[in-house]
């Protein structure tokens, strides 16, 4: 099977760039958008050389795994194109579903990673720069399909360790068709409340301990809610509601070691 995109996505206008092998998704969109592109354009592989996550670190997957990223050209500020994070972690779920990934819980974790049975089975990266007067955003989701990395601080599982038979080709294509969806009803930030509501309710750790660790500095509380903006708002001890705009999250008995 060779990738392609479902038929919502092909309605509403998407276009599909495919590739045997590459070094970043995400980069080869920013590339083209430098280069004049505007999207909305799929950018997938089933294999990265040069995979990255947040602040420049590795992102691991054997050949196999589905690599893809999202380009649009938005008008919005960069605070609001952010929130676009949360519509991908959704669509995510979604495509999950519809491809047949039934009987597994998939939860959302603030930010921006996609978990089953508390392992991260993907993460998701979104990178922003001008172009005119306008912002090109680039939406990165890595999923393991058939392998994950052992060792990494947040342990990862794929879908193939779950049990589930699918390939990066059909979950991509049931992808394509979420995304189509949750963007619309994003709706440039408009929509963000309805897509809080929804990522809300399948939120990891909610109202449960957590610590973050944002700019070398521990935070740890209760995990209330996320705000307007995709804040995460932590309930600290002393009664004070702390909103926190970027970070990695531990939850539960990690809570303690990741403030340690
Ligand atoms: C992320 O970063 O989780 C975002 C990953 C986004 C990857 C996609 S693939 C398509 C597109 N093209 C790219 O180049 N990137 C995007 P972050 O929250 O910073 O997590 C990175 C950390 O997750 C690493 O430091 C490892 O500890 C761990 N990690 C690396 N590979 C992993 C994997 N395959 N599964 C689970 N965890 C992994």
């Amino acid at each position: 099977m060779t990738f392609s995109l479902g038929p919502r996505a092909l309605s509403a206008g998407y276009r599909l760039a495919a590739f045997d092998r590459i070094g970043s998704t995400n980069a080869e969109a920013l590339k083209r958008a430098r280069g004049g592109e505007r999207g909305p354009l799929w950018f997938v592989t089933t294999e990265q050389t040069a995979g990255h996550g947040r602040r420049n670190r590795p992102w691991i997957a054997p050949r196999g795994n589905l690599a893809s990223s999202i380009l649009h050209v938005v008008d919005v500020p960069p605070a609001v194109a952010a929130t676009l994070g949360f519509a991908a972690g959704l669509a995510l779920a979604e495509a999950l579903r519809t491809a047949g990934a039934n009987g597994i819980e998939f939860a959302l974790k603030w930010p921006n990673d996609v978990m089953a049975q508390n392992r991260k089975i993907a993460g998701i990266l979104l990178e922003a720069e001008p172009v005119g007067e306008r912002l090109a955003v680039v939406v990165g989701i890595g999923t393991n399909v058939v392998g994950a990395p052992q060792g990494t601080p947040t342990p990862a599982t794929c879908l193939k360790a779950l049990g589930i038979d699918l390939t990066a080709e059909q979950l991509f294509l049931a992808l394509s068709d979420a995304w189509t969806e949750f963007y619309r009803i994003w709706d440039a930030g408009r929509g963000f409340a309805e897509i809080r509501k929804l990522w809300l309710a399948r939120a990891a750790g909610l109202r449960g301990p957590v610590s973050v660790v944002s700019g070398g500095v521990t935070i740890a509380g209760v995990f209330e809610t996320i705000d307007e903006a995709g804040c995460m708002i932590v309930a600290m001890a002393d009664g004070r509601r702390v909103p926190i705009s970027a970070g990695d999250v531990y939850f539960g008995t990690a809570a303690s070691a990741g403030a340690a």
